[in-house]
């Protein structure tokens, strides 16, 4: 009997991993392939944290296996009726305070550069839509839905959010972008991208049916790329001129 749910166990424990590793990628890795500074910012912060927080966890466990066989029940045996020890319980209420502490400086350090960004190139306004994203680039007249968003690489990109329903999230994982979009409302992010690629996120807010389809693509291009693709998208008629012109 124990040999089975062991055996179930383990089943379960090595389909659940092997199922992480067949998942095709949809979503960039931000671990792996932080993009930009403010990406690896946060990956920074995100192994720092780790590292602080980690022995607390490894060693409450270790305490909960060793007290499981250490102290069991035996037959006959007499349960301890010892209380409090004063400087164990200053110990561990100053050293995770401590700790605490200490890794709000980089965390804080890191939410700010989330929310100034530095000077910006390139304006992007995204707005969400059940299930869909729109962007505008005010600077260029240059609007369309349904497409990958096309920036420059290397240039500090900042959006400006909003939704037209209901509230949606604009998370692109390997930029360090997590913010929502909101009806009635503008929310800003920023990223750069230093090297071109494709990259992709998703709505990361449950906005109805179709939510965990409201795929995001980016596309990161050079420079002249970038020029070639603005004059293009500026020489093809809008979608609504082109309606009405029939
Ligand atoms: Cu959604």
């Amino acid at each position: 009997m124990k040999k089975i749910r062991i055996f179930l166990l383990s089943g379960f424990v090595f389909f659940g991993f092997a199922a992480i590793g067949w998942a095709d990628e949809p979503i960039t890795n931000w671990l792996t392939s932080p993009e930009g500074p403010l990406a690896r910012a946060v990956r920074s912060n995100f192994y720092f944290s780790m590292a602080a927080f980690l022995p607390f966890l490894i060693l409450s466990e270790v305490l909960l296996v060793y007290a499981i066989f250490r102290f069991k029940a035996k037959p006959g045996g007499q349960a301890a009726t010892f209380h409090e020890n004063l400087r164990l319980e200053v110990l561990w209420t100053v050293i995770p305070a401590l700790t605490l502490a200490v890794t709000a400086i980089p965390t804080f350090k890191t939410m700010r550069a989330m929310e100034v960004p530095p000077k910006s190139d390139l304006v992007v306004a995204v707005i969400g839509h059940q299930f869909f994203w729109e962007y505008r680039y005010p600077k260029y007249g240059v609007q369309f839905a349904e497409e990958a968003m096309v920036v420059p690489a290397g240039k500090v990109v900042t959006l400006n959010l909003s939704s037209v329903d209901v509230v949606h999230s604009w998370w692109v994982p390997a930029f360090g972008v997590k913010q929502d979009a909101n009806p009635g409302r503008i929310t800003h992010a920023w990223f750069q991208a230093d090297n071109p690629g494709r990259y992709k996120g998703q709505c990361a807010e449950l906005c109805g049916k179709l939510h965990a389809k409201m795929y995001i693509d980016v596309n990161v291009v050079t420079p002249e790329e970038f020029e070639q693709w603005l004059m293009k998208k500026k020489g093809a008629a809008p979608p609504a001129q082109a309606a009405g012109s029939q």
